[in-house]
C-alpha cells in the first residue's frame, strides 16, 4: 500500500507571488471549484447559506462571524472551497470499490481520492481481502461492538476525533470511549495547538483565546505571529483591515512575507475588488523559523529595561514578576540577532511600539505551536502582554487562532485525553458513566501503543491520520498493525487504505446536509475561536439516503455494545433522536453551558464565560496571572543543514488537496517543492532543475523523502519550506514539543542532496 502520494514527474510552474489577497481571483477561484464540482444552481444555493443565523457554519475554519451582523454569507474563497468539496455531485458506491482494489487506490494521488466523490454506504474490508464490499449498517456496528468486546483491556481501543465534528457528536464520542472504560481520546488539537492549550492554561488559567472579535477594532497594536490568515483564515483579513480603518497598527512576523499580509481586497466590496486594497501589514519581521521565543525574550528585555510596563496591572494581577526580571541579567544581542535574523535596533524599535501601545492583541497559529519549545514560547508572548496590563482590557488579549471550525468545541465537551477530576465527577452524575482517573494516549502515544501492539481497535470520527500525523511511516505500520480500523468519514482518504487487518468505512452526513430524525429536523451547534457557541443547519439533500448522522453512528455503537458488553445505562436511541437531549446532557456536565437549548436557539449564540477576559480572574496555581521564565531555546541549522516547516498551499484542507497550485505564491502545478533561498540554491551547487531528495535525521535514525523540486523563494537563508502532508515522512515521531507532545512539523532539521 502507498503510504504517501505518488512521486511528481514534472517540475511546478512558477510566476511571481500575488501582491494582494482576495479581490477579483479569489471570486474566479470559487466559481471554478463549487461551479465544477457541485453544478452552478448547486452551489449558489449552497453558498448562500453559509454562516446564515439559520444555515451551517462554515467547515472551512473556526474564525468567528461579526457579532449580530451574521446576516448574510461573509464571502470567503476558501471556506467556499471547502463548503463545494462536500457537496460534490460525485458519488462512491459499492462499483466504485470493486473495480479499484485498495492497492490500486493507493497508487493515485490524494488530490484523485478527494475528487471521487461523496462516500454514500458502510464498506467492509474482510482480513486478507483486497477490495471493500458493502456491508449494512448493523453488521457493521455489530463487527465493531464485537472487536471491542474481545478486547483484553479497553485501553487497547482508541478513540480519534477530527475537529469538525459537532459539540454533540463530540459528547457522545468521549462517552461512549468512557463508557467503554477508556480516556484514549486523542484529537487533531494534539497536532494543532495543544501547546497553546497547556501553556495558557498555566499562565493565565484558561486555555483558550481572551478576545472578542469586537476587541479588534479596538486595538492600537496587532501582533500576527507565525499564521498565514490570507490563506487559511481569510475572514480574518477583513477584521484586520477593519481594525487598520479604525486606527490599529499590525505587524506580521513570519519567515515568509505572506501575501494576505501584504495587501487586501475585500471580495464583496466593487471598489476595493478594482481598487488597489488595504495594505494590511505596517511592517512585516522575517523571522528565522522558531526564532520567535529569543524574539519575545528580548522585547520584554527592553520593556523592563525602559520601564515601559504597566506596574499597577502587574502587581494587583500577576505572579512572578521579580525572579522574571532577574532572568534578563545576561542578555547578549548577537546571539540574539543571529537566532532571530533581526537587527537589535529593529527589536527594540518593534519593543518601543509595544510599550507604547494602550491595547495589544496577539494572535498565532502553527508557526508558533508545533516546535519544540511551543509551550515556552507562547509563554514568552504572554509575558509581554502581562507587563502591559494586555489581558481581560478592551482591545487586548491573546488570540490562538484555531484551525478546524470545532476544534475547540470538541475539548470544551470533553475530548481530552487527560480529563480533570471535576469533569469526571460531573459526568458520572449526570450519566452514571464513570470515567478512568488514568489519562489516555494523545495522537504520538496512540501511535507507540498501536506499534507495540498494546493499541488494537482504531476508530476515527472524522480525519485522516495517516496523513496527518507525523512519521507516516511509523503511522503506517502502526495502523497496519491495529485488529480494526474504523472511519467515519463524508470522503476517501489514505487512512482508508492503510488499514488494520479489518478495516470498516462508515459513511455520515456532513455539515451542508439536512439531518432528520424521526423527532424532525436536527441541528447541531460548535464553538469558534472566541469562545462563541451557536448552531449549525446543515440545508442540503444527503449525499444518499444509506448516510448516518455522526451522533447517530456514536449511539448506535453505544446500543450495540451494550447489548455485548451489558446495559450502561444510557438511552442512546433517546439521545439521537432528539439532539436536544444531548445538549441537556452537555448543559448538565460542561460549566457555562447553561439553558443551552434555548440559547443556542438565539441568532448569535451565546459566549461561554472567560474568567479573563470577563473579571481579570486567573484560576491557576497562584490565584494570578503568572509570568514564566523557560530556558530560552531555538532550532539552528549546522552547516550544510536546513530548518524545515512543513505548511499548507492555497489550495488544500490539511490533508484534502483541492490542486497542486499555490496561487498567492506563484506556484502552479507540483507540491513537492522546496522553497529555498536563492543564494542557498546557488551555494549548494544543486541545480534548480534536478530533483534532490530530503533526509532528516533524528536520534541517530535517518528518514529519506525523495524527488522535490527546489524553488527559489525569499525565505531566510538556513529555512527552507515543504507542504504538508507530502513532507510529513520526515518527521520523526518522537520530535515533540515539550508540555504537549504536538509534532514538530515547524522544526525538522534535514540536509538536501541530489537525487542519483
Ligand atoms: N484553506 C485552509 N484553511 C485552513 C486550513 C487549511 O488547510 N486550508 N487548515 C485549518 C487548520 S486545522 C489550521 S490549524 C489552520 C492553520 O493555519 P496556519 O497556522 O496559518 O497554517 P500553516 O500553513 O501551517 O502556516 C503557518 C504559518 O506560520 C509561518 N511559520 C512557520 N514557522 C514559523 C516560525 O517558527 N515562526 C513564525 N513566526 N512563523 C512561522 C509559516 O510561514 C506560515 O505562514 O488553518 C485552518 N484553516
Ligand atoms: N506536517 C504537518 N502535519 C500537520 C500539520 C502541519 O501544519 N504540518 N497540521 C496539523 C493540524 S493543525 C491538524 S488540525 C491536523 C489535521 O488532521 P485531521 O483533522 O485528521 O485531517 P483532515 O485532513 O482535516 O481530515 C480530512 C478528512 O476528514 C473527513 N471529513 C471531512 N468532513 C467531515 C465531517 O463533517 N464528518 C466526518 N466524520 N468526517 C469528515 C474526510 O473524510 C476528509 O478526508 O493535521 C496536522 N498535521
Ligand atoms: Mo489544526
Amino acid at each position: 500500500m502507498r503510504k504517501i502520494p505518488p512521486l511528481e514527474k514534472n517540475p511546478p510552474l512558477l510566476s511571481k507571488s500575488s501582491k494582494s489577497a482576495a479581490g477579483l481571483p479569489a471570486i474566479i477561484s470559487t466559481m471554478n471549484h463549487g461551479f465544477t464540482k457541485s453544478g452552478i444552481i448547486g452551489s449558489l444555493k449552497t453558498l448562500s447559506r453559509v454562516n446564515r443565523f439559520h444555515g451551517f457554519d462554515c467547515p472551512g475554519c473556526a474564525w468567528p462571524d461579526p457579532d449580530g451582523h451574521r446576516t448574510f454569507a461573509e464571502f470567503c474563497e476558501n471556506g467556499a472551497k471547502a463548503v463545494a468539496d462536500e457537496s460534490t455531485k460525485k458519488r462512491i458506491n459499492s462499483s466504485f470499490f470493486a473495480k479499484n482494489s485498495v492497492s490500486s487506490l493507493s497508487n493515485h494521488s490524494d488530490q484523485w481520492l478527494n475528487d471521487q466523490g461523496r462516500l454514500t454506504e458502510p464498506m467492509l474490508l474482510a482480513e486478507g481481502e483486497e477490495h471493500y464490499k458493502p456491508i449494512t449498517w448493523n453488521d457493521a456496528f455489530e463487527i465493531i461492538s464485537s472487536e471491542l468486546s474481545e478486547l483484553e483491556n479497553p485501553n487497547e481501543a482508541i478513540f480519534y476525533t477530527s475537529g469538525r465534528t459537532s459539540n454533540e457528536a463530540a459528547f457522545m464520542w468521549q462517552l461512549l470511549a468512557r463508557r467503554f472504560g477508556t480516556n484514549n481520546l486523542p484529537d487533531c488539537s494534539n497536532m494543532c495547538h495543544e501547546s497553546s492549550g497547556v501553556a495558557l492554561t498555566d499562565s493565565i488559567g484558561i486555555g483558550k483565546g481572551t478576545v472578542t472579535l469586537d476587541d479588534f477594532n479596538k486595538a492600537d497594536l496587532i501582533l500576527v505571529v507565525g499564521q498565514n490568515p490570507g490563506t487559511n483564515h481569510p475572514r480574518m483579513l477583513t477584521a484586520l483591515r477593519d481594525a487598520k480603518r479604525a486606527g490599529g497598527s499590525i505587524v506580521s512576523i513570519n519567515p515568509l512575507t505572506e501575501t494576505g499580509m501584504r495587501k487586501f481586497k475585500h471580495p464583496q466590496n466593487p471598489l476595493e475588488i478594482l481598487g488597489s486594497g488595504t495594505e494590511i501589514a505596517d511592517e512585516h519581521f522575517q523571522i528565522n523559523i522558531n526564532g520567535d521565543q529569543i524574539l519575545f525574550n528580548a522585547i520584554n528585555h527592553h520593556l523592563i529595561q525602559n520601564d515601559l510596563i504597566d506596574h499597577d496591572f502587574i502587581s494587583e494581577y500577576t505572579n512572578g514578576f521579580d525572579e522574571f526580571r532577574k532572568s534578563f541579567s545576561n542578555i547578549n544581542w548577537q546571539e540574539i540577532e543571529n537566532a532571530t535574523g533581526i537587527s537589535e535596533s529593529r527589536i527594540r524599535n518593534l519593543a518601543e511600539i509595544i510599550g507604547k501601545a494602550n491595547s495589544i492583541i496577539i494572535c498565532w497559529a502553527m508557526g508558533i505551536t508545533q516546535h519544540r519549545n511551543s509551550v515556552p514560547t507562547i509563554q514568552e508572548m504572554v509575558n509581554t502582554l502581562l507587563l502591559g496590563g494586555n489581558i481581560g482590557r478592551q482591545g487586548a488579549g491573546v488570540c490562538p487562532v484555531r484551525g478546524h471550525s470545532n476544534v475547540q468545541g470538541d475539548r470544551t465537551v470533553g475530548i481530552n485525553h487527560k480529563p480533570k477530576e471535576d469533569f469526571i465527577s460531573r459526568l458520572e452524575k449526570s450519566t452514571g458513566i464513570k470515567s478512568p482517573n488514568s489519562h489516555g494516549y494523545d495522537a504520538v502515544e496512540s501511535v507507540h501503543a498501536m506499534l507495540s501492539g498494546s493499541g488494537k481497535v482504531f476508530l476515527s470520527m472524522g480525519g485522516n491520520f495517516l496523513s496527518a500525523m507525523s512519521d507516516t511511516n511509523l503511522v503506517s505500520d502502526a495502523l497496519e498493525n491495529c485488529n480494526l480500523t474504523v472511519q467515519i468519514s463524508t470522503k476517501l482518504n489514505r487512512s482508508h487504505l492503510v488499514t488494520g487487518r479489518k478495516a470498516i468505512i462508515l459513511p455520515c452526513l456532513g455539515r451542508t446536509e439536512l439531518d432528520i430524525s424521526i423527532s424532525g429536523n436536527q441541528f447541531v451547534s460548535v464553538e469558534n475561536s472566541m469562545g462563541i457557541v451557536h448552531s449549525s443547519q446543515g440545508k442540503n439533500k444527503p449525499a444518499s439516503k444509506e448516510l448516518l448522522s455522526e451522533p447517530s453512528i456514536v449511539c448506535n455503537l453505544g446500543k450495540f455494545l451494550d447489548q455485548i458488553i451489558g446495559d450502561s445505562g444510557i438511552n442512546w436511541d433517546q439521545l439521537c433522536e432528539n439532539y436536544d437531549r444531548i445538549r441537556d446532557l452537555i448543559e448538565d456536565t460542561i460549566p457555562g453551558f447553561n439553558d443551552y437549548n434555548n440559547r443556542v436557539r438565539i441568532k448569535e449564540g451565546f459566549y461561554l464565560p472567560n474568567p479573563p477576559r470577563d473579571s481579570r480572574t486567573f484560576n491557576t496555581d497562584s490565584g494570578l496571572a503568572n509570568f514564566r521564565i523557560n530556558k530560552l531555546e531555538n532550532l539552528s541549522s549546522s552547516e550544510n543543514e536546513f530548518v524545515m516547516m512543513t505548511i499548507r498551499s492555497h489550495d488544500q484542507y490539511n490533508t484534502t488537496i483541492y490542486s497542486s497550485n499555490d496561487r498567492y505564491r506563484g506556484i502552479k502545478g507540483g507540491r513537492r517543492i522546496i522553497f529555498m533561498n536563492p543564494e542557498d540554491i546557488l551555494s549548494s551547487n544543486i541545480s534548480p532543475d534536478s530533483k534532490v531528495n530530503i533526509t532528516s535525521i533524528f536520534r541517530g535514525v535517518k528518514r529519506t523523502s525523495k524527488s522535490w523540486h527546489l524553488v527559489p523563494y525569499q525565505i531566510p537563508r538556513g529555512n527552507i519550506a515543504t507542504y504538508f502532508p507530502e513532507a510529513n515522512e520526515l518527521i520523526p515521531l518522537d520530535s515533540v514539543a515539550l508540555g504537549s507532545n504536538t509534532p514538530t512539523s515547524k522544526s525538522v532539521l534535514v540536509r538536501i542532496t541530489k537525487e542519483n
